[in-house]
């Protein structure tokens, strides 16, 4: 196939229209189809947009993706190495048409977009998982997003942009790529190394980015993927602060920060590739990323194979091929007794070395015990400190799962109450029955239902968690998936005990507090949980109570010395 010389850092893709073409899209789209984009379509839209994707025109149509798939070409022969594509849900497939205009729009329903439709083809999503992962093992990230979260179709066409997505996060340090051109021209950086990483970053990777920029004489973009990290969460401003804290601590007037507005599509040296052309389209002539390091490891899938070696051996020309030179990433060491980093390469045998690996940095942020200023800067520390609560302080979620009958509720109300005497956090308690009054009045107890009334409680609690409450949970929750949904949910923001009330069906019951058991044994009510619909043992949860032997205050002291020895009360 022929190839073009490149065009990247030359003109940017002009997709945002005038402002009379705008006016009267937007009254045009009145009449049009919607498609509400989720954040990583935004992220690709976005950088459509603003020119980081540069020369696409849209998302790609059906012979550009398989162009893109099987060759890293565009059809005209151009390099391009991952396909940016928007995926559509079969239904919208059907009712959708070639040359029919569609609206992007935002979350909140903003118009942000009119694609004029060129293709609509369904998704193979094996084909697509092995050329561009080298598997189709879902325990691949990658692999796993495109099965679980791609829709089945996708839409392409060419695209005219209203206004670019709206950020009310970070807006000074989100420069497009004309804006950081037009910076760096001003400022008379002609040579610049961008740097991108996911990672909050310590004085090992500072040295390493200002003895690249050394090597090469040149200015460092600090120029970090910010795609799908949500503004709500806590994490992301922790990563945000900390760069901000770190850019004050390089020598003045040698570096720049700003955020790329970029999805990670967990695809290795492809997504690598892509890297350097979107940094080329942001004027930087020098690309050096820790990302790509990593994801190519594939810790998760197993080693790389055939192709996808093939395609890793030859990334450097095709960097050669974007116009932009990869510099090597060297991981730096510090030296005791000189007081200074060296790269690894460059220690000497007898010379000793300090590193904190990221378990023990994240042992040490958890347990607040106190990190070197070798390893650090105060200021970083003290941000990430700010995400890094001690267990005391760290919300929870405590969630009783077990059979009507079973003790949950009234287990649940002496935690509630113990731990209310203690004054630590603020408690609520989500019992079955009141969110059933509350949150759930309209739902019944089929599967569907159960499922919707479960993951609601699990949406409520994770918000408790995250504003640092305990949130005690006691529905049935029959279902295992749902259970480790909600568990899933819950971690990323605090602690989550799952505890399985075990108190046997017939000492339930015999209890039949409410009657129920009765009814249902006499088919008066259908589906009721052990009787004639399912209750799926939990596997591994964090206690297993069965209430038939102990007393109310019993049970609830098997709770409190579980979260006392594991440091989450005092
Ligand atoms: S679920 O499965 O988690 O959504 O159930 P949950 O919200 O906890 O509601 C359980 C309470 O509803 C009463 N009830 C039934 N339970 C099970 N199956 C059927 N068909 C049913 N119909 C009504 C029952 O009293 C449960 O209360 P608890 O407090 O668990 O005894």
């Amino acid at each position: 196939m022929k190839q073009l010389i490149s065009p990247y850092g030359g003109s940017l893709s002009a997709l945002l229209v005038s402002s009379e073409r705008s006016a009267a899209l937007k009254k045009d789209s009145m009449s049009f189809q919607s498609i509400d984009l989720r954040p990583s379509q935004i992220c690709d839209l976005e950088l459509l947009l603003n020119g980081g994707f540069s020369p696409l025109a849209g998302f790609m149509n059906e012979d550009e993706y398989h162009s893109v798939l099987d060759q890293l070409r565009l059809k005209n022969g151009l390099l391009w190495p991952l396909p940016i594509t928007l995926d559509i849900s079969e239904e919208k497939a059907a009712s959708l048409s070639r040359d029919q205009k569609v609206a992007l729009r935002d979350q909140e329903g903003c118009l942000l977009a009119v694609m004029t439709i060129e293709d609509i083809w369904p998704v193979d999503k094996k084909k697509a998982a092995e050329k561009l992962f080298g598997t189709t093992n879902e325990s691949h990230r990658g692999v796993r997003s495109l099965f679980q979260k791609t829709q089945n179709y996708y839409a392409g066409g060419k695209v005219e942009g209203l206004q670019l997505p709206v950020h009310y996060d970070y807006k000074m340090f989100r420069l497009t790529p004309a804006a950081l051109r037009s910076k760096f021209n001003q400022l008379g950086w002609r040579r610049i190394v961008a740097f991108q990483t996911n990672a909050p970053l310590h004085r090992a990777e500072q040295e390493m980015t200002l003895r690249a920029i050394k090597s090469v004489d040149a200015n460092l973009l600090l120029h970090p993927a910010v795609g799908l990290t949500k503004p709500a969460e806590k994490d992301y401003h922790t990563r945000i602060r900390c760069y901000i804290e770190i850019a004050k601590k390089y020598p003045p007037n040698i570096m720049m920060f700003s955020l790329l507005p970029f999805a990670s599509k967990n695809a290795g040296t492809r997504e690598e590739i892509l890297h350097g052309i979107m940094r080329r389209n942001y004027g930087c002539g020098y690309f050096m990323s820790l990302t790509g390091e990593r994801e190519t490891d594939r810790t998760d899938a197993g080693p790389l194979q055939g192709a996808a070696v093939v395609l890793r051996e030859s990334c450097a020309s095709y960097f050669d091929e974007i116009g932009i030179e990869k510099l090597p990433v060297k991981k730096m060491v510090f030296v005791e007794e000189k007081a200074q980093y060296l790269s690894v390469d460059a220690v000497g045998k007898d010379q000793k070395t300090r590193d904190i690996s990221p378990e023990e940095l994240n042992r040490r942020l958890t347990e607040g015990i106190q990190i070197p200023e070798w390893f650090s800067h105060v200021s970083v520390v003290e941000e990430l400190r700010k995400s890094y609560l001690s267990k005391d302080k760290q919300g929870i979620t405590i969630f009783f799962t077990g059979l009507s009958g079973a003790g949950k509720s009234t287990i649940a109300n002496v935690l509630l109450v113990k731990l209310l005497e203690m004054r630590g956090r603020p408690v609520t308690l989500l019992d079955g029955d009141i969110v059933r009054k509350h949150l759930s009045s309209e739902l019944g107890f089929s599967k569907a239902h159960r499922d919707i009334n479960v993951k609601r409680i699990g949406f409520v609690a994770s918000e408790i968690t995250k504003n640092g409450g305990i949130a005690i949970c006691a529905p049935i929750a029959p279902y295992k998936v749902t259970r480790d949904y909600n568990r899933a949910l819950i971690s990323r923001y605090g602690k989550y005990v799952e505890v399985h009330v075990s108190t046997p069906l017939a000492v339930c019951e015999q209890r039949d507090r409410k009657g129920l058991y009765a009814k249902a044994k006499a088919g008066l009510i259908k589906g009721f949980t052990g009787i004639d619909d399912p209750y799926e043992l939990p596997e591994s949860p964090e206690l297993t109570i069965d209430s038939s032997g102990l007393t109310p205050e019993e049970a609830t002291q098997e709770i409190l010395l579980y979260l006392e020895n594991n440091g989450y009360i005092k």
